[in-house]
Formats: structure tokens, sequence, C-alpha cells
């Protein structure tokens, strides 16, 4: 028995999309889905309780951060990741090389693995292959995620074929490194940038190593969108139909719809907990900058259409004052509508699929949110 399975229920009859069931060695949930984001062992400001009354699923969380912060020798002694933060359901964490490659100015990649400086204080520190294993086996993640490199955008040919090669030899390490099988699925992250040919080697390569499940990372780069639909197309047809497909980093509404008509069955962004605590909320037709003055006197919800706790019980006005004044529940209801949205959104997504009309739910959402406006 492997940690990590995906049933296939049934794809959409007008895009592909699938509807799936993640099963994992903490509960099985229903894909496509969107996971939030809780970096350091906590998404900002919802407590485990929050997320579960809105429908989350699993949760991401981070080896970089939580191997600086509190250490990942604490979160193993406190009985592992989900003790330690009194999260029942998955978890997945990255492994550590995106954000190294985002938050740290100097660093060295070499094949032994990358050099870096602590972004909170500038000591020096190295990860490899086999240091994110090991982080990743003591926070006892349900998902772990290959230790990859995700190269800038742009990036040249050349370069980006030596990353997608050393990527799979990584990736391989890890398979070796890995020491808890049983309990964790150990993922592996197709890179190859904008380049078809690199995206087909790296694919090629990393199925061939045979995880239980393919992250297409590299995309929402800077790109355009129409290329990461592009890459998209033309990746997710070289993964395995029976193994879950993670699109990370990706979380903008009309990107999740359009990354499920691609095949993708999992994503996580931390778009909607950000923007929520600039006082930015998602809406049913576009976002919102509550925190506008013109708000002021607005006593209605923050979304006409949304049944969330924050929008059965305040108003913009009364959301736009605590934002205003730097008070956290201001920040606590955008963030809890802005994951209810996404949610719901992904709900209402399985849900055409299941009826066969995502296509038509596409162009009444794109409407409605304003993405078809000039
Ligand atoms: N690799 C890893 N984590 C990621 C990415 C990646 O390419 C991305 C790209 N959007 C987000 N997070 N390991
Ligand atoms: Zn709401």
């Amino acid at each position: 028995m492997t940690a990590i399975s995906y049933e296939l229920i049934k794809t959409d009859k007008q895009t592909g999309a699938r509807l799936g069931i993640l099963h994992t060695p903490h509960g099985s949930y229903e894909t496509p889905m969107f996971m939030p984001v809780g970096t350091l062992a906590t998404v900002k400001t919802m407590s485990p309780e929050e997320l579960k009354e809105i429908g989350a699923g699993v949760i991401l969380s981070n080896t970089y951060h939580l191997w600086l912060r509190p250490g990942h020798d604490i979160v193993k002694e406190a009985g592992g990741l989900h003790q330690f933060m009194n999260w029942d359901q998955a978890i997945l964490t990255d492994s550590g090389g995106f954000q190294v490659f985002s938050l740290s100015e100097f660093r060295k990649i070499e094949e032994e693995g990358v050099h870096f400086r602590n972004h909170l204080n500038g000591d020096k520190l190295f990860l490899s292959p086999e240091i994110s294993m090991e982080v990743q086996n003591a926070l006892g993640s349900d998902i772990m995620m290959a230790f990859d490199e995700c190269p800038p955008y742009p990036a040249e040919y050349d370069y980006m074929k030596k990353s997608v090669e050393r990527t799979s030899r990584w990736a391989e390490r890890c398979l070796k490194a890995h020491k808890r099988s049983k309990d964790q699925g150990l993922f592996g992250i197709v890179q190859g940038g904008e380049y078809e040919d690199l995206r087909k080697q790296s694919a090629e390569d990393l199925v061939s190593l045979d995880f239980p499940g393919y992250a297409v990372g590299g995309l929402s780069v800077g790109e355009p969108k129409e290329t990461m639909n592009r890459m998209l197309e033309f990746t997710t047809p070289l993964l395995p139909a029976d193994k879950p497909r993670y699109l990370m980093g990706v979380g903008s509404p009309d990107s999740l719809i359009d990354g499920a008509i691609r095949g993708i069955d999992m994503f996580d962004c931390v778009l909607p907990t950000r923007i929520a605590r600039n006082g930015t909320v998602m809406t049913s037709t576009g976002r919102l900058v509550v925190k506008n003055a013109k708000y002021a006197r607005d006593f209605g919800p923050l979304d006409d259409h949304c049944d969330c706790y924050a929008c059965r019980n305040y108003s913009r006005a009364y959301i736009r004052h605590l934002i205003h004044t730097n008070e956290i529940l201001g920040f606590r209801l955008c963030t809890y509508h802005n994951l209810y949205f996404l949610i719901k959104l992904m709900e209402q997504v399985r849900q055409a699929i299941r009826e066969d009309r995502l296509m038509d739910f596409r162009e009444q959402f794109f409407e409605q949110y304003g993405f078809n406006k000039p």
C-alpha cells in the first residue's frame, strides 16, 4: 500500500476535467481542490476549527520555514506537524527549494544542493534533496514534495535544460532518502519552463521514477497566462491518469478553472490569504478593495452572493473600518471570506464536472467575475 492514491470518478464531457478522490493517511478529499497555505504551521489568522468549518481539506506548509523556526526536531518531538498544530486532516509540505530561490538573495546551486543565506539573519545555510527529505520525514506531512529547482522566468534554454536534468537527478536522490513511504507520499515536480521538449523530458524522467503523484512546477512565475495554459495542456497528458496532478502556487479564480480544464487536481496559493491581509476580497463580480474609502458607508456584505460567516454577519463599512485601524478581526474576516470563496468555487467546479458542463460554468463565471470585459 502506498500512502497516497488517486481515484478517478469521471471526466467532464465538455473539457476533460477530472473529478476524483485523493486518498491520504489523514482522510480522503474530492478533487479538483484548493489547498490553503499555512507556511509557518498556521493558515494566517485562521484556527483549524474555522478551516474545517469552511470545508478546507488539505493544507500546505513549508519545509524551509519550519526547518528554520521552530526547527523540525521540535516539531518531531511534539509528535509531528499534525499534532503540533492541532490539524487532523491532510498536510502537504513544499520541499524548500522554491522558497530558497524566492526568499534568499545569495545562493549557489551545486550538484550536491543549494548554498544560500537565511532570509531572517543572513546565516549561511545549505539545503539538499537529502536534507529536505529528512526535514519532511520529521514533519510527517501526508504529501512531501521533491527538492527541485524552479528557475526564474524567463530562463535561457541551455540553463533550463541543465536545471531540468539536475532536478531529475535530485528527484531520484529524494526517493532514495525518503524513509517513510508507508505513511508519507512523495510527489515529483515537472519543470522545464516554457520549453515543450524540456517539459517532456522532465515529465518522462519523473514518470519513470514512479512517484505516487506529480506536480507541475515552474509556472505562474511571471509568464503570460496563455503560456501557462499552453504548458499545462502540453504537460498533463504526459502524466499517468491514475495519479494526482498538482499545479503549484496557482490560486486566482480564473486559473483554478482553467487548470482544472487542463487536467489539474490540486492547487495551492497564498493569494487569497495574502490579499485578505491587504483588505482585498474576491467576490462573484471580481476583486474588491474593501479598504477603499468608497466603502466607508456601504452596509452590505463583502459579497451579495456569499453565505460565509463574514458575509452573514458583517458589513463592508465595518470590515473597512477594522482593516483601516489594523484590527485583527478585519484580517480574519477577509481571510475567512476569501478561502470560503475559493473552496466554494472548487465545489462548483466539481459539480459542473459531475454534470458535464464545466465549459458552460467557465463562461458564466468569467462573465460575472469580469474576465471577459475588454
Ligand atoms: N517548485 C516548488 N514549489 C513551488 C513551485 C515550484 O516550481 C512553484 C511555482 N509556481 C510554487 N511553489 N518546489
Ligand atoms: Zn463571504
